[in-house]
């Protein structure tokens, strides 16, 4: 009840556009799909055409050349960025995944009767290892997704290169990712599937899947990452599209060839496929919505959005049609390989993992590209509730590093919402950028006013003049300062925070008003103690003397004191629920709150 509010100062409708799907152009179904092949060639060739006139002969330094893997001896490639040296495993043909001894790679790291089933990967490592590796799972795809008959002998799509990096991943679910895919792409479509070993305990593990069909292993002697070894998977990969996979997953029936056609359509599209559910409990297969985007707020932590009524009605109409989404979660996604390179990669300062979807899709969106979801590719994932592997130097510091750098290279002045979200980031050292700000510079890349104005309208920017911003959490639970609902004299309440701004956005601005949307936070005069707190339209004015005493609020020691009095915002228990008062200002829980961004304007 409370997400939504029906007093909007503009409607999201009209900018919605800009996200909603152009049915003329991004539907996948069969007609369009030959035809889109049939042009493929020429569309490609016009695509890095118009590439090389943006982005200058650069262009032509990414070397597209197939070399096929014939050797069976080790090669060892010293990368020119750091001196470390990863190992490659190659091969002639390899064993096919049918023949491969599943049993014989399982057994020895399965768990000792009496062990803990979540010790080494933090998901049931038993159900795991009892789930077949080449189980059928359902396909969770839609009815009018399933009906589209995929050319696949004669496809023209382009192939790709699968790079999954992995940190001492379970066996089992690592061959059956492997597995996955071979078992549901188009064998022509597969070039290659690159197994990026970062530096797990046990190099045999990598090592024996190496001998399956099309498998290629490459092992870092030191601990890279996820950003770095992704860089060096896609410096071994010759496919002419890139699709990264996380190391625990399942792919779908058909999940490639919608993706690939999407990219063989627009060669700037980064596509991801609905990332499914697999229970980590049991692994039990379950389909996820399709009415999901990727988003964040301002803390920049990645979020699902669900879709407005308006878009769930608009993406209805056309069930296959890519969905543009403002962030891609980031494990698993396809993207040209000329792209890949044109736009920059990954930022390789960026250490272990964290925050480099969101600098992906700041680039991409900002760069000339996008970002889409591709409703008719589905693959599950195996979803944590904790890394089952350390962070060198903590997971939150370095979350924080690398969210930082993408917010200062990116964001331009907006980074400031950022930094009042999450004030520790601050104190955070970025590293150097300059070389980020240059790629930036050389690409001619769009401004984050224009993402938020384009890409992502939903995020609500605060008012200008607002010094805080966002929810009003009371102190120490979970409930928010919540309008819930009413309008212009209604009382206020609270609700359990939700996260997604409506009847729970508030700001406080530089004359003090306590304002949601243009009303402000106010008592009827005579201020006493027990007054109902109220909404009415705020008197505008900069002036904070022409401004009424009871629209003004002082903020200190986490609490809203109405100015020139003692009273403090205050949450009454009552019979039936709780009424948002003033009350002699103490100091109690009752009278905590606290913004969730602050400090924007001094
Ligand atoms: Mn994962």
């Amino acid at each position: 009840m409370c997400t939504q509010d029906t007093k909007k100062t503009e409607s999201p409708v009209d900018k919605e556009e800009n996200l909603s799907n152009d049915s003329s152009k991004s539907s996948i179904n069969k007609v369009e799909t030959d035809s889109v092949l049939e042009n493929y060639n020429a569309r490609r060739e016009a695509d890095r055409e118009r590439l090389k006139k943006e982005f200058g002969d650069t262009a032509d330094t990414v070397v597209f050349t197939e070399t096929e893997p014939t050797t069976t001896s080790s090669t060892t490639t010293t990368t020119t960025t750091t001196t470390t040296t990863t190992t490659t495993t190659e091969k002639s043909k390899g064993v096919p995944w049918r023949d491969f001894d599943d049993g014989a790679y399982i057994t020895p790291k399965m768990v000792k009767p009496g062990g803990d089933k979540y010790k080494a990967n933090k998901f049931n490592q038993v159900a795991s290892d009892n789930t077949k590796i080449d189980r059928s799972v359902p396909n969770t795809a839609s009815k009018e997704c399933q009906a589209i008959d995929w050319p696949a002998k004669d496809a023209r799509l382009p192939h790709t290169s699968v790079i999954i990096t992995y940190h001492n991943e379970g066996r089992a679910t690592l061959l059956r990712s492997v597995v996955s895919i071979l078992r549901n792409s188009p064998p022509e479509l597969i070039k290659e599937i690159i197994l990026v070993d970062d530096f797990s305990n046990d190099p045999a593990d990598g090592q024996i899947i190496s001998q399956v069909e099309k498998v290629r292993v490459l092992r870092n002697n030191k601990r890279e990452g996820l950003i770095r070894s992704r860089i060096r998977g896609a410096e071994i990969a010759s496919g002419e599209v890139l699709t990264f996979l996380d190391s625990h997953v399942e792919c779908n029936k058909n999940w490639l060839e919608p993706l690939l056609a999407r990219i063989a359509e627009d060669s700037t599209a980064v596509v991801s496929p609905i990332i499914d559910v697999i229970n980590m409990d049991t692994f039990e297969y379950v389909g996820a919505s399709a009415d999901l985007t990727g988003g964040f707020d301002w803390n920049l932590v990645f979020k699902w959005d669900y879709m407005t009524p308006e878009r769930r009605r608009e993406r209805k109409k056309n069930p296959t049609a890519p969905v543009k989404t403002p962030m891609i979660a980031g494990g698993l996604f396809s993207i040209d390989r000329d792209w890949f390179y044109k736009v920059g990669t990954y930022d390789e300062q960026m250490d272990v993992w964290g925050g480099e979807n969101l600098e992906m899709s700041f680039r991409v969106w900002q760069c000339g590209g996008q970002l889409e979801i591709v409703p008719c590719s589905r693959v599950g994932h195996v979803f944590r509730k904790q890394h089952p592997y350390s962070f060198p130097g903590g997971s939150g510091n370095v979350f924080m590093k690398n969210t930082k750098r993408a917010a200062e290279v990116w964001m331009d002045k907006y980074k400031e919402y950022y930094f009042a979200a999450v004030p520790a980031a601050r104190k955070v050292s970025a590293g150097n950028i300059q070389d980020r700000l240059k790629l930036k510079r050389d690409l001619g890349c769009k401004s984050f006013g224009w993402f938020l104005e384009n890409v992502y309208p939903q995020l609500r920017v605060p008012d200008n003049g607002a010094v805080a911003f966002g929810a009003i959490k009371h102190k120490d639970d979970d409930e928010c300062l919540d309008t819930m609902g009413h309008l212009t004299d209604g009382t206020l309440g609270v609700y359990p925070c939700h996260g997604s701004g409506g009847n729970q956005e508030f700001s406080w601005v530089k004359n003090k008003q306590l304002k949601h949307l243009d009303l402000c936070l106010h008592i009827a005069d005579p201020p006493k103690a027990g007054s109902e707190v109220k909404m009415k339209l705020c008197t505008e004015t900069d002036n904070v003397d022409q401004t009424p005493r009871n629209e003004m609020w002082d903020v200190a020691n986490n609490s809203f004191r109405m100015v020139g009095t003692q009273l403090c915002l205050h949450v009454l228990k009552v019979e039936g629920g709780q009424k948002v008062t003033v009350q002699q200002c103490d100091r109690s829980k009752n009278q905590q709150w606290k913004f969730t961004m602050s400090g924007i304007s001094k």
